[in-house]
């Protein structure tokens, strides 16, 4: 592509929306910028932006003029494809890419991409660490939190890029085909944007879209829709499955993760030598194995990655052992449906701390959730007394108020046994206590690990 030729318009100014104007700047093609946020602050955006300065920022109505001399609009993810003003610029023939695409249009190398309603940040950081003992060029980005466009003008052949690639970024893609792919489950998740459930899993699915034989598609076996869609991939297809053995492919039996293949069954990892616990973790792992041993990563380096590997931090993050306790920190589910898959973790009695700000939440799916698992909930914040009416609702009665996050370590560790876990996992916003549920994790782990054995 002529770049220089070439006239971009690019919809939303967070982190996207700068990644790819910087991109393009650096292609040397025309930019414009573009904001629906009619109140959006252009002088404090440039003044964090200095290099994007001489560029223009349109904020509100699109104009018909700025739409005729726009050649491809890029959008950011978060910018439902159906919006009026993307009809517009259609309507105009204006290719519409995302910035995934763009990203890719510009990236050389190896391309990895993980997609999935759960799980998928956890298996791209677990991967890139897989990657880095193999490579020395690797990138890991997408949806984790690093735009692709940042590091894509940086690339060379030898690069090795791990994407996390999320439905929204899947809806804008026309090019883009990783070598190896994965999709790790597909749950109800997004509706609001995608409308239905058979156009969220569409979009999932295009991942695989732009794959040849020549590349590979790691599938859950377990997962009823992916299991179907297997059979119309062009791309092979790696299986792997937490319920138990199959023919061919990675799976979780007796607490072993094994490889089987041409008959032959190859122990990769004992669960019990993992820092990540969980069935939906070992699903992750599979996953990972999967995609670096076919970019030809070996065994042995793949196990030294794994067993290094501690969760992402605040995501059901093992903290420390005391007194044969163990600490989880999930700050991250600050809403029940994530704090839902942090139970589902715990493969021990739970002291569950929970609680925060209220956000409306209905809490009933997660007390629901606790399944014989938790032994006792430790509320805190402002959401505490709603928490515990639901709960004594449902007939879970061992419910202990705690004043401040510190109170509610030391409630859990007093009257947890050896072999228990006390995990956090607030399904609650963090607000009005902590600044972000970032630091509400670290205070956590600081007082976890301040405890006397
Ligand atoms: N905007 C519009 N019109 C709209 C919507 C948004 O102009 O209709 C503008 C906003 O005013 C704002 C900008 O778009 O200026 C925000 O763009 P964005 O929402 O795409 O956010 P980014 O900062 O670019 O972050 C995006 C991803 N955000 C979303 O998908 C909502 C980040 O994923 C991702 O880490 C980042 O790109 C880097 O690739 C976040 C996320 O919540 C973590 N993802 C969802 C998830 O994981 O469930 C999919």
């Amino acid at each position: 592509m002529k770049w220089e030729e070439k006239r971009f318009l690019v919809a939303g100014t967070g982190k996207s929306g700068v990644a790819a104007a910087k991109l393009l700047l650096r292609k040397r093609a025309t930019v414009f910028l573009y904001d629906g946020n009619e109140s959006l602050d252009t002088e404090a955006f440039f003044q964090k932006h200095p290099f994007l300065r001489d560029v223009p920022l349109v904020v509100g109505e699109l104009s018909k003029e700025v739409i005729q001399n726009t050649d491809i609009a890029v959008l950011s993810p978060g910018i439902p494809t159906d919006l009026p003003f993307v009809a517009r610029l259609r309507a105009h023939g204006v290719a519409i890419w995302g910035e995934i695409e763009l990203a890719y249009a510009v990236a050389k190398g190896r391309t990895l991409a993980i997609t999935g309603t759960n799980g998928k940040t956890t298996t791209t950081a677990l991967l890139g660490e897989i990657l880095n003992t193999q490579f020395s060029d690797v990138n890991v980005v997408g949806n984790i939190g690093i735009p692709y466009t940042e590091i894509a003008a940086d690339t060379t052949e030898d690069t090795v890029t791990a994407v996390e690639v999320s439905s929204f970024q899947l809806e804008t893609i026309h090019t883009f085909a990783p070598c190896v792919s994965a999709i790790l489950n597909i749950t109800p998740d997004h509706l609001n944007r995608h409308h239905t459930m058979e156009q969220y899993i569409a979009a999932k699915e295009r991942i695989t879209e732009r794959q040849t034989k020549e590349n590979l598609c790691v599938l859950n076996y377990d997962d009823p829709v992916l299991r179907e869609f297997g059979r119309n991939v062009t791309a092979r297809v790696a299986w792997f499955s937490g319920e138990g053995e199959i023919a061919r492919g990675y799976f979780l039996k007796d607490g072993v993760i094994y490889r089987q293949k041409d008959g032959q069954r190859t122990e990769i990892v004992k669960t019990k030598e993992l820092n990540i616990p969980g069935r939906h973790n070992y699903e992750n792992v599979m996953a990972a194995v999967a995609m670096a041993e076919e970019i030809g990563v070996p065994l042995s380096k793949i196990r030294e990655a794994l067993l290094r590997f501690t969760a992402v931090e605040h995501r059901i993050e093992f903290v420390a052992q005391k007194r044969g306790v163990r600490f989880y920190n999930d700050s991250k589910a600050t809403n029940p449906d994530a704090a839902i898959r942090g139970i589902g973790a715990m493969d021990a009695p739970t002291h569950l701390i929970g609680g925060g700000c209220d956000k409306g939440s209905s809490y009933d799916a997660w007390i629901k959730a606790f399944d014989g698992k938790v032994k006792e909930l430790i509320l805190i914040g402002e959401t505490g007394e709603a928490i515990a009416k639901t709960a004594r609702k449902l007939g879970f009665s061992a419910i202990v108020m705690a004043d401040s996050l510190e109170e509610a370590v030391w409630i859990g560790y007093a009257h947890a046994a050896p072999g228990d876990a006390v995990l956090l996992s607030p399904a609650c916003a963090s607000f009005g206590m902590f600044e972000n549920y970032e630091v509400r994790g670290r205070m956590f782990k600081k007082i976890v690990r301040s405890l006397e054995e």
